[in-house]
């Protein structure tokens, strides 16, 4: 019991450096993962429940595994689609809109393809009355689920929901279409993650949420500012190979530590 009560109150001051830290910051870099969705009920890739069908992400999202077998990937990003529209931002992604809204310097990243940051901050302008969400408006350096893209012309459409005769084309020269995400292997847009190193070497302080940092080049992100002079603070549920290089690492679920590390 007193055991339980000193962690708590360790978690306690752990919150409030962090509040500060991040309150004294002038530029803030925010680098999310797919533990900051957890609590929406969209699983992770690595946790448990990230599997799908016995398949590890590892062998659906490539290029190869989509030549190979077009239905059996599209079956996969369809699943997920139907997922993600069932479900809606929690008070991470409401309290990292905020933080982003009404404190300037804030450049929002995230590897997660399922736009909840993006509606989070729509709803957030609309409750603080501000008309141009913008400045909440995630770097997406992995894509986004609901675009499809021409493997052929890189055409960019809005996600074909349904299919009938197997996976769809693109209107304009008959090439396959596939989701527009980032595979293993393929490279990153590099305006956005160009814009994402930037942003991550001139920040005071990364806030890493929800990731388990071992995708590249994404993961190497919190390193630059690190190296850079900046501090770190990480949020996850577990430990990761961040956590020791952290001024701050906080255990615990996103959705609960998030709204009071970033109070009003
Ligand atoms: C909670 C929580 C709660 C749970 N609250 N926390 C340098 C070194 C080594 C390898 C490479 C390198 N550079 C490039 C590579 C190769 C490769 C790579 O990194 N491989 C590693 C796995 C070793 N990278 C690439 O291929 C990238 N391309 C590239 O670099 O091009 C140039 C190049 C090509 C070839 C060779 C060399 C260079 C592309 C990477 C694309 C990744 N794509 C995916 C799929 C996107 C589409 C889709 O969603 O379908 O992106 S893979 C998947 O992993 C997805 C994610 O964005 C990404 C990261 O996963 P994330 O978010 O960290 O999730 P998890 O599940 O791993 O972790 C969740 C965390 O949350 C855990 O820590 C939990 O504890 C925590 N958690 N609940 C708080 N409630
Ligand atoms: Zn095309």
């Amino acid at each position: 019991m007193e055991r339980l009560a000193l962690l708590s109150l360790r978690l306690e001051e752990d919150v409030e450096r962090a509040n500060s830290i991040l309150e004294q910051a002038n530029q803030i870099v925010v680098l999310t993962g797919a533990g900051v969705s957890a609590e929406s009920g969209i699983p992770t890739f690595r946790g448990r429940g990230g599997l799908w069908r016995s398949r590890r992400p590892e062998e659906l999202a490539t290029p190869e595994a989509f030549e190979e077998s077009p239905e059996l990937v599209w079956e996969w990003y369809q699943w997920r689609r139907r997922l993600i529209a069932e479900c809606s931002p929690n008070a991470g992604h409401q309290a990292l809109a905020r933080l982003a809204l009404k404190k300037d310097g804030v450049t929002l990243i995230t590897q997660n393809v399922d736009g909840l940051h993006s509606r989070a901050a729509q709803t957030e302008a609309k409750a603080l009355n501000i008309l141009d969400a913008q400045a909440a408006f995630p770097l997406e350096v992995h894509g986004a689920i609901n675009r499809d893209r021409c493997s052929l012309c890189d055409r960019l459409t809005d996600a074909v929901s349904h299919f009938q005769l197997g996976p769809p084309q693109c209107n304009d020269c008959g090439g396959p279409l596939r989701p527009d995400v980032v595979w293993f292997g393929e490279s990153l847009d590099p305006i956005i993650i160009g814009a994402a190193q930037e942003a991550a070497l001139r920040a005071d302080v990364c806030l890493v949420v929800g990731t388990s940092a071992l995708v590249h080049p994404a993961a190497g992100l919190p390193s630059m500012t690190l190296r850079a002079g900046g501090l770190l603070i990480e949020v996850n549920l577990e430990a990761t190979t961040l956590t020791n290089q952290a001024a701050v690492s906080l255990q615990g679920r996103s959705a609960s530590l998030l709204p009071r590390v970033i109070k009003a």
